[in-house]
């Protein structure tokens, strides 16, 4: 026995086949193709994959994109004018900020001022504060990927117990929102743990629904899991690894093979959640140059 795969690459790319479609019809009717301004201060390699990555997906949907590479010795006031000017350029319809960002500038300060009608990340305040009332916004992408995922594969939520570990603004509190409060895909009783959490096992023992985004290795172990769980790893870690080329592999925050035994169904990594992320980017940036959110 033992919990089968979500297959996030496989679902990623239906998402992604999707938006393609989308796009060329756009483009068919005589719109320009989506546009989406990715900037990337400084060169931290993580980041510079990322970026890579997501610029790929986008070339392979058919959305036009760009990115701006500045030095990580940027002040914030000159970041924030090359915002306002992307802000005010008719040409441009997602900004996409890459995080996260040199210690010297405030994350909540540069993300304020992205105009949010472009905001395809879901984290201005004004998309964050949309989600928590369920009105339509920019959701952000990797909790979006992780419902989408929950659809694809008809895994209920609704009325099961929901257990996010992890808090941050990125996945853990907009994934506890979209678990608890959405009403067509949501309506899980939720239960959000973070750092100052006692004792993590009381919690996770009575999930239904496991989200882990907690940045930490082999912290789920099976004894902390009931048969049955649905387990969702959003970790992604690098740890060494000498017979791999790059000299390091990905691992999750989940200790997949023994957590596996007792799920019913459960993400990897690679291959879970991440694609997924990409994936519900390319959405957010179709949705913003239809304008399909904020018209
Ligand atoms: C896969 C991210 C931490 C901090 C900043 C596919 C991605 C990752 C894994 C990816 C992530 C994680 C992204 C896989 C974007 C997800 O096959 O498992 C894609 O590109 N991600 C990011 O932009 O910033 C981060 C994680």
């Amino acid at each position: 026995m033992g919990g089968e795969i979500i297959d996030g690459k496989k679902v990623a790319e239906l998402v992604r086949q999707s938006v393609r479609e989308d796009v060329e019809q756009w483009v068919k009717k005589g719109n320009r193709a989506p546009f989406l301004q990715v900037v990337l201060v400084g060169d931290d390699p993580a980041s510079v994959v990322y970026t890579g990555t997501k610029t790929k997906a986008c070339r392979d949907v058919g959305i036009d994109t760009n990115t701006l590479e500045l030095q990580d010795t940027i002040s914030a006031k000159e970041l924030k004018g090359i915002i306002t000017d992307l802000n005010n350029d008719d040409s441009v319809d997602g900004i996409l900020v890459q995080m996260p960002l040199p210690s010297h500038l405030s994350q909540y300060d540069v993300i304020e001022s992205i105009d949010h009608r472009k905001d395809v990340d879901g984290f201005h305040p004004m998309n964050v504060g949309r989600l928590s009332i369920d009105q339509p916004c920019f959701r952000s992408c990797t909790p979006a990927g992780v419902m989408e995922l929950f659809k694809y594969y008809s895994i209920p939520v609704k009325s099961k117990h929901a257990v996010v570990v992890g808090a941050s603004n990125i996945v853990g509190s907009p994934m506890a929102v979209m678990l608890s409060r959405e009403n067509s895909t949501g309506k899980a009783t939720t239960t959000i743990c973070h750092k100052f959490t006692r004792d993590l096992t009381t919690h996770t023992i009575h999930a239904d629904i496991l989200v882990v985004a907690a940045g930490q290795p082999n912290l789920i172990k099976a004894e902390m899991v009931k048969e049955g769980v649905v387990v969702v790893d959003v970790g992604i870690n690098r740890v060494a690894d000498e017979t791999s080329e790059k000299g390091y592999k990905l691992v999750g925050d989940v200790d997949f093979e023994s957590v596996r035994k007792k799920a019913s169904w459960i993400t990897p990594v690679p291959g879970g959640v991440g694609p997924m992320t990409v994936a519900m980017l390319m959405k957010n940036t179709l949705l913003a140059a239809k304008k399909s959110i904020y018209p």
